[in-house]
């Protein structure tokens, strides 16, 4: 039965800088994957309610090899059309954070159907991350990105750049022009074009990804400008209200309905009750849009404010996703669901038939690691959840770990592995890095680590409710023992860290082995399961 109303988040969990397009009755929005790979996730709906992963299109590595960038690097903000009878992915692969400088390279790649094999990426430019195609209905190509200025003294968002884009040629074509200065939010970026009746109108994200955040639009008779500023402000933030639901509103994209209704898709970030903290990472949410008389986007209502519900499209047709909540790794290949760090050969580290009916992880760097780890992991996408596994893991040595991990980065995990020692044997231990700009990890159980038998399987379960993080393991998955030390999964969230973090993706749970003496010892994992509690 369709629902009368769509709640928000439409998409749960770390799915940020959302961009949207239609085919027809078809939507796609395309979403940010920064250091995770396969690079961006883009799902379909055709009632703008329920949405299906359908392709991750940078998936080998002439598209994408992120080993060694840094946290929050990597696929930031692609934009997602289609025309001439394919889709085109711009999307930037953002080599450095911190400081100064970004280097941030652009590409496009397209591909004649959407889960299809997209074509290798063409290099655009690196001046500013956010790049942006825009299709005129003069079949022209209008391509756009924001300037990241890396000189003192002044904003590190110089503004959006506009230049001609020729399909044919593959070049951009003249010098870009700077067509927005952005208004005085500041961190003008996330550009995005469109043309509706005279004008042209330009969506851009300005006020920084935190509580600042918000999604303005800009209009112009001509497409290099110049570009006007709406002046009732922008089209939607809670940047002045800090205790509304949804917060962090900003970077999105509008798409028009078959039958000419105007939806806005953009990102948010829902808080931990009483703190400033994400661990469901930077979400996408659906508003409606209508232009009014005098011709500006505005949300529908008048309100500057994210609705929590919104009133669905007039063309409806349902098609309710359901998840995959227990894996018994019978399946040839990987779900989707789960996503790896950096590296674009899964196969060095990651194996489903190796050991038939279970996953198996050949040991490989540390948790810390920017370049090679094996992890596979899946998006936190609720704030009270159970993740199970079990696995088959006889370490050798110390420094040989296998295990179940809470993971946001290389500075904020909750680790709860198995390994060995001279003291105690095989034994359960937990390691947790809060954080810490210095990479340092604790041991909150380093005295009393927990010894376990030789032998098969060990079940391993995280048990997380909000704030609160317990691990609890077992020998037979049907006594367990709960593990007494309540972890801080909030420090698994964008904002924890120095100066307030400011970290772009979300918290993840999954299967990690680490061997650090080099041998690749591996772990079996016999399954996975994710139950999702709200
Ligand atoms: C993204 C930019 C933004 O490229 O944050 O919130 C950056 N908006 O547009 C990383 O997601």
């Amino acid at each position: 039965m369709p629902r009368d109303e769509i709640r928000n988040p439409i998409l749960r969990g770390f799915n940020p800088d959302p961009s949207i397009c239609r085919v027809g009755a078809d939507y796609y929005i395309a979403v940010s994957t920064f250091e995770w790979f396969p690079g961006v996730r883009i799902y379909h709906s055709r009632d703008l309610e329920n949405w299906r992963l359908v392709a991750r299109p940078l998936n080998r590595l002439s598209m994408l090899d992120m080993r060694g960038e840094p946290d929050s690097c990597g696929v930031w903000a692609p934009c997602l059309s289609h025309a001439d009878g394919r889709f085109w992915l711009c999307y930037s692969d953002v080599r450095r954070f911190d400081g100064n400088f970004k280097d941030t390279h652009n590409y496009v790649t397209t591909c004649t159907s959407i889960d299809g094999k997209w074509s290798d990426p063409l290099y655009l430019n690196s001046s500013g991350f956010d790049p942006s195609l825009f299709h005129d209905d003069d079949g022209r190509k209008w391509y756009t990105n924001m300037v990241w200025d890396h000189r003192p003294d002044r904003t590190f968002f110089s503004g959006i750049v506009l230049q001609e884009f020729c399909a044919e040629s593959q070049k951009l074509l003249g010098r870009p022009k700077h067509i927005f200065p952005g208004t005085e939010l500041d961190y003008t970026e996330g550009p995005h074009l469109y043309k509706c009746g005279k004008y042209y109108y330009l969506m851009t994200a300005e006020g920084g990804t935190g509580y600042g955040h918000a999604v303005t639009m800009a209009r112009a008779r001509s497409i290099d400008g110049p570009y006007e500023a709406d002046p009732s402000g922008p089209v939607v933030t809670a940047r002045d209200d800090p205790d509304w639901p949804l917060q962090r509103n900003g970077h999105g994209d509008l798409v028009e309905s078959a039958d000419g209704e105007f939806f806005l898709v953009h990102l948010c970030g829902r808080p931990l009750d009483g703190t400033r903290r994400c661990t469901l990472g930077r979400e996408t949410a659906l508003q409606r849009l209508e232009l009014t008389e005098d011709n500006w986007f505005r949300l529908q209502g008048g309100s500057h404010l994210p609705e929590l519900a919104i009133e669905p499209p007039t063309l409806r047709l349902d098609e309710p996703v359901v998840e995959v909540q227990r894996d018994e790794f019978e399946a040839d290949e990987l779900d989707s669901v789960y996503q790896w760090l950096r590296t674009p050969y899964p196969e060095s580290f990651c194996s489903l038939r190796d050991s038939p009916g279970r996953l198996r992880l050949y040991g490989m760097e540390s948790p810390g690691s920017l370049y090679h780890q094996a992890l596979i992991a899946r998006r936190q996408t609720d704030f009270v959840f159970v993740a199970e596994t079990a696995v088959d893991f006889e370490p050798d040595n110390f420094q040989q770990m296998a295990g179940l991990i809470c993971y946001y980065n290389s500075r904020k995990f909750h680790y709860l592995y198995i390994s060995t020692d001279d003291d105690v044997g095989k034994h359960i231990g937990i390691m947790s890095c809060e954080a810490d700009p210095t990479s340092a990890v604790t041991f909150p159980i380093q005295e009393d680590s927990v010894r376990v038998p030789e032998g098969p399987l060990i079940w391993l379960r995280a048990t997380v409710d909000h704030a609160t993080l317990f691990f609890s393991w077992s020998e037979d998955g049907e006594s367990w023992h709960k593990i007494p030390v309540r972890l801080d999964q909030s420090l698994l969230s964008d904002e924890a860290g120095i100066e307030g973090g400011e970290q772009f993706t979300g918290a993840f749970v999954g299967m990690s082995c680490n061997d650090l003496s080099g041998s690749r010892k591996h772990a079996d994992f016999d399954f996975f399961s994710y139950t999702g509690k709200g």
